[in-house]
């Protein structure tokens, strides 16, 4: 359980006794969702400083441990996000510009600005609503799980979480459910070393995050979260055996946070920045690349088109995004109660009278 599990060598080769062998437009397809990701990162940041939106969560060094998962996934499984997976959501369809609305919190926004930046939804998708509170998507992961169980439908669910979400209330509780009623949910755990300004080793004392899934009854498997093909292979083993019918699996994805935790953080205030260089020495997306280019596909053109391509989508949907206003005001008093009581509907007409002033 303390090994990591690596498919890529150091040559960009795959191991063949854990190659998933990806066909040729699905290992292209992972390496854009990743690139998209980290471009759009860059992006939303700069716009973030330039007051275009509020705020901003970067994933700057765990695109390979929050795309491949997701790319394991069929249309009827669910997603459970953390609140830095833009690209499980891309890869779950969700429309960028549905994205950068959302960023934006303005009135194309399906969540009608009410949420923070960053916590996007994608109903379509089967992507669950972000929640910012650490640690309560996982138990709602379980419950979906143990539904569609019940229900008798082939239905995985996936939740991603952070070293830090492992010491939540919620991390055991969930966990222990899963284990007990046998609940077809992959845990994700990105372990980037960091909550905030709080490294790993004073988030538990346990060896690995891994070998805490023994303890609920069922496997943890640790694997390199900076190989793309260590993280779907992992994946798509959990995937597969809990829709048998095999239960859940905890996968430990050993990674970084090479940006800051968000747009209001500044972690040279408490790391080492020689570590994040280190790092830097395996960013997910240069590892990938070597295994592209191992296969023949990645050269320095192609990768100058992708980035070329993506930059365009991106700017295309920025451009789209700010020509949406903001929410109107009287949208605070949407979607609470089906028939609205007197008191709010008076608050409601004080509202458009004030505005009509
Ligand atoms: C219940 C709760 N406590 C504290 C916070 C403040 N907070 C937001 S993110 C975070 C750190 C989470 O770290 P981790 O789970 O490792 O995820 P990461 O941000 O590293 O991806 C904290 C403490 C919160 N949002 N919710
Ligand atoms: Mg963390």
């Amino acid at each position: 359980m303390g090994d990591l599990l690596r498919v890529i060598g150091d040559d960009g080769s795959a191991n063949p006794q854990l190659d998933p062998k990806l066909s040729p437009s699905d290992a292209v397809r992972l390496y854009r969702l990743m690139l998209m990701e980290r471009i759009l990162d860059n992006r939303m940041l700069g716009l973030q400083r330039q007051g275009r939106i509020g705020f901003y969560g970067p994933s700057v060094g765990q695109e390979a441990t929050i795309v491949a998962p997701a790319m394991t996934l069929e249309g009827n499984d669910w997603i459970f996000p953390q609140y830095r997976e833009p690209g499980a959501a891309l890869a779950r369809g969700m429309p960028l510009l549905d994205l950068v609305n959302q960023f934006m919190g303005n009135a194309a926004d399906a969540v009608h600005g009410r949420q923070m930046p960053c916590h996007y939804v994608f109903r379509n998708g089967n992507f669950m609503s972000i929640s910012s509170c650490v640690g309560t998507q996982i138990p709602l992961a379980v419950g979906a799980a143990w539904a569609a169980k019940i229900r008798g439908d082939r239905v995985v669910t996936l939740v991603y979480f952070g070293d830090g979400g492992t010491s939540t209330s919620d991390f055991h509780a969930g966990m222990n459910f899963a284990g007990v009623f046998r609940a077809p949910t992959v845990f994700v755990c990105n372990n980037n070393q960091w909550a905030i300004s709080l490294p790993v080793a004073r988030q538990t004392a346990s060896e690995t995050i891994a070998q805490k899934a023994l303890a609920y009854g069922f496997d943890g498997v640790r694997v390199d979260g900076n190989d793309a093909l260590a993280v779907y292979r992992a994946a798509r083993d959990a995937v597969r055996r809990a829709r048998a019918g095999g239960g859940p699996t905890l996968i430990e994805c050993v990674t970084y946070r090479l940006g800051p935790h968000s747009s209001s953080d500044d972690p040279s205030r408490y790391r080492d920045e020689r570590e994040v260089e280190a790092w830097w020495r395996h960013d997910p997306l240069t590892v990938y690349q070597s295994y592209l280019r191992h296969l023949g596909i990645w050269t320095e053109e192609f990768e100058a088109d992708l980035e070329k391509a993506i930059g365009e989508e991106i700017t295309e949907a920025v451009r789209q995004a700010e020509t949406n206003p903001p929410p109107p005001v009287e949208t605070l008093f949407g979607d609470v109660y089906f028939q609205m009581p007197p008191h709010i509907e008076e608050q409601l007409e004080d509202l458009k009278r004030v505005r009509r002033r």
